[in-house]
């Protein structure tokens, strides 16, 4: 899957996005990286890498992150601050292993990073801790949030002050064992290629942020011709990484396709979707995984991503980067090229 990364990437071009070259953190190794604007600042949300020696597999065992930072930057292309460490696995209770994309949201003054982890049957579950900064630190809640699974939580405020969780990973991040919200077991059972393929999901929060005010519920992503996206799709249907983001009233639903690597995007009329598959945001960056979000800042937006660089390719070392974005007036977005450098 690596070889197959870096032969994808090969047609790098020399269209280098403003900012996008340099690593925002040397010092650490930064992935998945979440961004928010609060209080005037970007703030960004990123799991913290590092080499535990665990060997590379189809599960992602070798992501095998104890602990999370926060990072603050005035704007775009200014210094970036290191919040330090604002959680660690030694204190959630039920949480045993891999702290994986996490994301945060803000009500009312107080602060929440929600973050996926395995418990102690080795089961994804999204988990939250409460802060009174932005920048951490964050009490964890003794249990994961009722009725959660699967990876990569990314929390969206609608214009309308109602909080959504989308939610979801396939391979490692467990979302095949799953069926109508139930476990099914651990063996991973996908539909057939042209039966539509396993969809993130989304609800909205409870009032106090803790918990999902409803149950979970898939997300369409439909083709063109309005049918749902396929398992054998590979080139386009969802596989991690959900965020959502507005713009004149349009909402996009971006995400990673995983084993094709790239940051694809669908719009829709309502955080629910159903979403309509448009294109590719992200090519294939250097390392396996593709992973961003999406922000306004100063009346630009941004995304932000990762890639292997700093590390000379290696998949599980990775760092944060941005780039800027437009949406042109048709409401599309165009295509950042691969730039490996
Ligand atoms: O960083 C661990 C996992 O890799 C994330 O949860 C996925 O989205 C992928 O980036």
């Amino acid at each position: 899957l690596q070889e197959e990364s870096q032969d994808t990437i090969s047609s790098a071009n020399d269209t280098l996005p403003e900012f996008a070259s340099e690593p925002l953190v040397t010092d650490n190794f930064t992935a998945d990286p979440s961004a928010h604007v609060f209080e005037g600042k970007i703030y960004v949300y990123p799991s913290r890498d590092w080499d535990s020696g665990i060997p590379e597999d189809d599960t992602g065992a070798h992501f095998n992150m104890k602990d999370y930072h926060v990072y603050s930057m005035d704007s775009v292309g200014g210094e970036v601050t290191d919040h330090g460490k604002v959680l660690d696995v030694e204190d959630v209770s039920w949480a045993s292993r891999q702290m994986w994309a996490p994301d945060a949201a803000e009500k009312d003054g107080k602060y929440y990073l929600y973050f996926p982890a395995k418990d102690e049957n080795d089961i994804f579950r999204i988990g939250v801790a409460v802060g009174d900064s932005p920048a951490g630190p964050f009490e964890p809640q003794e249990e994961p949030i009722a009725n959660s699974y699967s990876i990569d939580p990314a929390v969206y405020k609608d214009t309308d002050g109602e909080y959504y969780m989308y939610v979801g990973g396939i391979w490692g991040g467990q979302l095949q064992r799953y069926r109508d919200n139930e476990y099914q077991g651990e063996d991973d059972v996908y539909p057939a290629d042209d039966e539509p393929a396993l969809m993130p999901k989304i609800a909205r929060m409870s009032d106090d942020m803790l918990g999902f005010a409803e149950e979970l519920r898939d997300v369409e992503i439909l083709d063109e011709e309005g049918n749902p996206l396929t398992t054998g799709d590979n080139d386009r249907r969802f596989f991690e990484a959900a965020w959502v983001h507005k713009y004149n009233d349009t909402y996009y639903f971006s995400y990673s396709t995983g084993d094709t690597h790239n940051i694809a995007y669908a719009t829709g009329d309502s955080p629910y979707g159903p979403f309509t598959y448009q294109g590719v945001i992200l090519e294939p960056v250097l390392g396996w995984t593709n992973h961003h979000s999406i922000v306004e800042h100063n009346g630009k937006w941004y995304i932000f991503y990762h890639d292997s660089s700093l590390s000379g390719g290696k998949t599980y070392l990775r760092s944060m980067k941005v780039a800027e974005i437009e949406h042109n007036e048709d409401g599309s977005i165009d295509t950042i090229s691969s730039f490996v450098n």
